[in-house]
């Protein structure tokens, strides 16, 4: 079912490595040109806009573009129990893991009266894109919004695309979680054209600009948030999902097959990808795979994921080896399948998240675990992370020395202001030491 690459006996190279499993390209640049007349079009027209672009790409006028109140909490009580339970936990697990991930400040006192602090500020407004063209991810609500409350930001506004199943509006369990989570600012607008209000603002709605939109979404919001880089913050671009699995003799083969497949399941470029030393392994888990994939309910969908060039199962001579592939892959999602997990944790440097050993699948940390599901695609984990309330913060230095500590330091400053021929700068620490006092 998966082509195998057989890298055993071989030494590649880092691009060699890349190359032998090619991702799926999404060309965000060729979407670029689109996404910026989406934008300006938002600029220049607000709401109209907005709404015109919603009868384009979601084939439905939105019933309101900001979404009444009375709609968020109508949806929250409709909300069926079981699944509220199952919300209200995942929230409580990535509240508890987000809220304990905001780092403290730190001082450094360099000499007496000399003193660095950074500090963490969050940002002070939001915009969070959940997409719901033809998936809905109601789960990336809770997965945008929680890091963001824990890291303090004050002001939350949330889009998703009207949907043309639900009159228009936005998904009800989407509006149902953002009211669980009390968010009341939520706006039916999707697309490049979204993010473009997010950026810019849009004053007919009373919706104000942001400073970072995150969130993601396909291949025009990706354009859409790269054309708007320059005037608000963005998270990284997102791209199709991928999963990678290094599992040795010791793996249990049906774990590995149904933990590829539910990535697979996602998108026709998923990517899913099994690098292993066992031969033995890797046959026992395509042949699982074939069986599983054939049954699964989005059968074409992981059939196309699981043909595609994207998908392999990669033999390796050994856990080295594995983990040398997976540097130079840096997949979204890291499964260890292996006798010593540790050991091959040690050894991998690029990875959106990691899952360790057989009873920490994918899909737990898709929903459950406390871990964030919002993950560097398309090998950006080379220098990109998922979202934490780290992303909602930005580390600030608060600069603070006293009267000896500066004269102390004094003779630094005059040295290289005068080498920058920049004499004003010198000066201005000795115009605080007249002459009579030095
Ligand atoms: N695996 C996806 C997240 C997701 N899965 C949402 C199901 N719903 C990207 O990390
Ligand atoms: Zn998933």
């Amino acid at each position: 079912m998966l082509r195998i690459i057989d890298l055993r006996g071989t030494r590649p190279s880092e691009s060699e490595l890349l190359a032998a499993v090619p991702r799926a390209s999404t060309d965000v640049s060729a979407a670029l040109h689109v996404a910026q007349e989406l934008i300006d079009d938002v600029r220049e027209r607000g709401s109209a806009a907005l709404v015109d672009q919603s009868e384009r790409f979601d084939r439905v006028r939105p019933a309101s573009v900001r979404v009444p109140a009375d709609e968020l909490a109508a949806a929250a009580e409709a909300l069926d129990p079981d699944l509220r339970a199952a919300i209200e936990a995942t929230i409580a697990r990535v509240r508890a893991a987000s809220a304990a991930q905001v780092p403290p400040p730190v001082t450094t006192e360099l000499a007496p009266g000399a003193v660095i602090e950074q500090r963490w500020q969050p940002v002070a407004r939001v915009g969070l894109y959940v997409p719901g063209g033809k998936t809905v991810y109601p789960s990336s609500v809770i997965m945008n919004v929680v890091p963001a409350q824990a890291a303090g930001v004050r002001s939350i506004a949330l889009a998703s695309p009207a949907q043309a199943d639900h009159g228009g509006r936005v998904h009800p369990t989407i509006a149902a979680i953002a009211a669980l989570l009390g968010v009341d600012e939520v706006y039916a607008m999707g697309g490049a054209g979204a993010i473009g209000a997010f950026a810019y603002g849009v004053p007919d709605l009373g919706l104000e600009p942001v400073q970072r939109v995150t969130g993601p979404g396909n291949v025009y919001v990706a354009a859409a948030k790269r054309a708007v880089a320059g005037v608000t913050g963005i998270d990284a671009e997102a791209g199709p999902t991928d999963i990678v699995v290094i599992a040795d003799a010791a793996a249990d083969a049906e774990f590995v097959a149904a933990d590829l497949l539910s990535q697979a399941e996602h998108d026709e470029l998923a990517a899913s990808v099994l690098v292993t030393d066992s031969a033995e392994l890797a046959a026992d888990v395509d042949r699982r795979l074939e069986t599983r994939a054939a049954a699964t309910r989005h059968a074409e969908r992981a059939a196309s994921a699981l043909g595609g060039p994207q998908s392999a199962i990669v033999l390796v001579d050994d856990l080295a080896q594995a983990a040398d592939f997976v540097n130079a892959f840096a997949p979204e999602h890291l499964e260890i399948q292996v006798a010593d997990p540790d050991a091959v944790l040690a050894r991998i440097e690029n990875a959106g998240a990691i899952f360790i050993g057989p009873y920490s699948p994918v899909s737990l940390g898709d929903y459950a675990a406390g871990s964030n599901h919002v993950l560097p695609t398309g090998g950006t984990a080379r220098y990109a992370s998922g979202l934490s309330a780290s992303t909602y913060l930005r580390p600030q230095q608060v600069v603070r020395y006293d009267e000896s500590a500066l004269r102390e330091v004094a003779p630094v400053v005059a040295a290289l202001s005068a080498e920058e021929d920049f004499p004003a700068h010198g000066d201005a620490v000795t115009a605080r030491f007249p002459a009579a006092a030095r």
